[in-house]
């Protein structure tokens, strides 16, 4: 069986019997007269199917607890292949999902009809995420006023919390995709150590680093990568990126690549000329101890809530005792983010037991950062970190982090 179909029959174990099942991976967005915006799949349905292409459903019928499995998707045309290749074929999909049968997605209407016809059917499970933006679509509300209007005789059910509970839990083989990509961004940001010493702009190390992940192994980035030096680091999300290197100590890097829909997550702050100046040094060595101390404490059981009050107490008690605050109470004015998130399809991974605690097989951020705006100083240490049985296991602890370390390689490798 594989990856894909286990997935789906982990999501499945938990639904009802006599029920149909429907996801959508989403439609293209139209950008300007011919173009559009590339396409970005709905997770849950391309960890249930591995299929990344627009306007395919998953439609799984359960009655009497037999299970049968279709994919709708494009019919290539002669004209869609000549000018933008070929959607995937019937044979590609069998493939690829392990499903039953194939259809076209012209014929979704009249076989959502058919499902709705059988009596057995007494439970429409869709992915009905709320999302806040406005004006956006939510593809599972209007399945859901489509089904309503043609029938009043099954109930709808949300099945977001489901697959995202599934999906908290890493298989091995999202584990090892998700090693590639901590690998390929280590890569690069060596490569970009090697430079900074030259660069002359925030954009050039966010470049440098881009095509790095894009040389390595074709990576996208996971997200807009964060070049933000001296005071700019202070600006959690900064994305202007457009700022002079000169007269700045250290640039705080928040970026990662994206392999084959696993996102790395990771932050580094490097000394500009190669070497951390003195009160610098003393701010990275809170962060880079609290990060250390924080990746100890992270194991099944344990709650984000849990890590975000041991960093605050941590960060503060240092602080004090370092003479940055007179008093533990100001350190929100310098630590003000969540220690920690879930990462893997999404960077910041659908979280449905944030109330929760900690199991084997999630993936989470380690990321304590301080800001102190007016030194022009800011720092975020973010390692990805795999919870194991007895504790946790760093999946990016080959990324350099100990300040002496960074020194010595920048010097080492300067040109
Ligand atoms: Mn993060």
């Amino acid at each position: 069986m594989n990856n894909y179909k286990k997935n789906r029959e982990d999501v499945y174990s938990r639904l009802k019997d006599n029920s149909v099942l429907i996801i959508y991976s989403g439609e293209l967005k139209q950008f300007s007269a011919d173009e559009s915006y590339p396409f970005v799949v709905n997770t849950n349905f391309y960890y249930m199917t591995g299929i990344t292409q627009e306007n395919t459903y998953l439609v799984v019928t359960r009655i009497n607890d037999e299970i049968h499995e279709t994919i709708l998707a494009y019919e290539n045309t002669e004209f869609h292949s000549k000018w933008m290749g070929d959607y995937l074929t019937p044979e590609q999909i069998f493939d690829i999902t392990e499903c039953d049968e194939v259809r076209y997605v012209d014929d979704f209407d009249d076989y959502l009809l058919e499902i709705l016809n059988n009596k057995k059917i007494e439970t429409v499970y869709l992915d009905l995420e709320k999302i806040a933006f406005k004006g956006q679509i939510n593809f599972g509300e209007v399945l859901k006023n489509k089904i309503e209007n043609e029938t009043k005789l099954v109930e709808i059910e949300d099945v977001y919390k489901t697959i995202t509970t599934v999906r908290g839990v890493k298989k091995d083989y999202e584990i090892d995709l998700y090693r590639k990509a901590v690998d390929v961004t280590r890569e690069a940001l060596e490569e970009v150590m090697k430079e900074l010493p030259n660069m002359k702009y925030e954009y050039q190390v966010q470049a440098k680093f881009e095509y790095e992940i894009k040389r390595i192994a074709n990576c996208p980035i996971s997200f807009e990568t964060i070049a933000a030096a001296g005071k700019n680091a202070a600006v959690l999300h900064y994305r202007a990126n457009d700022d002079t290197l000169e007269n700045k100590n250290m640039i705080l890097l928040d970026l990662g690549a994206l392999y084959k829909g696993y996102h790395a997550d990771i932050s580094r702050t490097y000394p500009i000329n190669g070497k951390f100046g003195e009160l610098e040094l003393k701010i990275y060595n809170i962060v880079l101890g609290c990060n250390k101390y924080i990746i100890n404490e992270i194991k099944p059981g344990v709650s984000l809530k849990d890590l975000q009050a041991k960093t605050v107490e941590y960060l503060a008690k240092h602080c004090v005792s370092e003479g940055l605050i007179k008093d533990e109470s100001e350190i929100g004015n310098y630590y003000f983010h969540g220690i920690s998130h879930h990462i893997g399809l999404d960077t910041h991974d659908p979280m449905p037991r944030y109330e929760g605690v900690l199991e084997p097989g999630m993936i989470i951020s380690c990321e304590p950062g301080l800001y102190f705006k007016e030194l022009g100083i800011g720092v975020r240490i973010e390692d990805d970190i795999l919870v194991v049985e007895n504790g946790s296991e760093n999946l990016s602890k080959d990324i350099i982090k100990e300040a002496r370390e960074i020194e010595d390689f920048i010097a080492s490798h300067r040109a």
